[in-house]
């Protein structure tokens, strides 16, 4: 295993012989543009108890003090950007035969840096639910003009979003397990590697022959079961591990239209 070090990396050499490549993501890639991780010292879990924000009980007992914390949290994401991770990430898809993006982030800042095949396994923030039809609109209200937001049918709307005890979305799950197990590649960026099920996802790819490569800031589970881990900043060390030039702007030396979208989020 590898730590630290980009160069001597074989990811390279490694996604030029690949034919399949999966991507999993997690909140530290979105670090970069701004959008709050959800543990350690700055993320969310220090100030808020998930517990009651992000299970199906807390939106029973208080939608309204859940509603308010997903209004400020849409707020907040409304004025970021994708950063160089998501940029690389769009990139790599571009130059992959087969290849599929599978995040747990629910920000919507892949699909705003150029990302197509994208599996969101904890939902989308800018989706709304009703929960008596179970109907899914999208809802880009920023701010939420009443709180908590109702459907036409009069019933409670929720965020369309995966909170703990909740099952994942049944094909995003079977998409997820199905590419793990049949990529060469697997590159896990910016996740704790603690939230089931997708924790067990470069597991899997490991166990089916997958070279695994982790790219976080720090240490995590999946650490010392990677073929190399790589500790720092996603936007610096994606770019450099996947060799693509950066300009001294900091942007891309290789540009395409869709890196140069200077479109708002929300843009699901
Ligand atoms: C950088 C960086 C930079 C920073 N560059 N890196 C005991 C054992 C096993 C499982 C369980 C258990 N007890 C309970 C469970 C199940 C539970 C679970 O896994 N809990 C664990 C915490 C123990 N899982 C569930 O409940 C899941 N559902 C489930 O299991 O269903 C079963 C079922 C089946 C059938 C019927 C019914 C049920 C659902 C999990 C849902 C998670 N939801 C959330 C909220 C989503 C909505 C929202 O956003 O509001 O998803 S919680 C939160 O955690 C969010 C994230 O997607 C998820 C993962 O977090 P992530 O992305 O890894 O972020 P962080 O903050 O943890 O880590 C960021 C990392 O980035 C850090 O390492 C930093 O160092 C790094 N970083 N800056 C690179 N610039």
């Amino acid at each position: 295993m590898l730590t630290d070090r980009s160069e001597g990396s074989e990811l390279h050499q490694r996604l030029e012989q690949a034919r399949r490549v999966v991507v999993l993501t997690g909140a530290g890639v979105s670090a970069e543009s701004g959008v709050p991780t959800f543990r350690g010292a700055d993320g969310l879990w220090q100030e808020y108890r998930a517990e009651d924000l992000a299970t199906p009980e807390a939106f029973r007992r208080n939608p309204e003090l859940v509603w308010e914390w997903y209004d400020w949290r849409r707020q907040l994401i409304a004025k970021c950007q994708p950063n160089m991770a998501h940029h690389a990430i769009a990139l790599l898809e571009r130059q992959s035969p087969e290849f599929l993006l599978l995040t747990q982030n629910v920000d919507g800042l892949h699909r705003l840096a150029g990302s197509v095949q994208i599996v969101e396994l904890h939902g989308n923030i800018w989706c709304v639910r009703c929960i008596e039809e179970g109907k899914i609109t999208e809802n880009l209200d920023v701010p939420l003009p009443s709180i908590p937001p109702r459907c036409e049918c009069g019933a409670l709307l929720r965020p369309d979003v995966v909170w703990f005890g909740e099952a994942l979305p049944a094909d995003a799950l079977q998409m997820a397990f199905a590419a793990a197990e049949s990529c060469d590649v697997f590159l896990v960026v910016g996740t704790s590697a603690v939230v089931q099920p997708a924790a067990s996802l470069p597991m899997i790819a490991r166990q089916r022959g997958a070279y695994v490569v982790e790219v976080n800031l720090e240490p995590t589970p999946l650490t010392p079961l990677a073929h190399e881990a790589h500790h720092g900043k996603a936007g610096d060390l994606l770019p450099r591990l996947l060799d693509f030039p950066v300009g001294t702007s900091g942007n891309f030396a290789i540009r395409n239209s869709q890196f140069e979208m200077s479109s708002p989020n929300p843009g699901v």
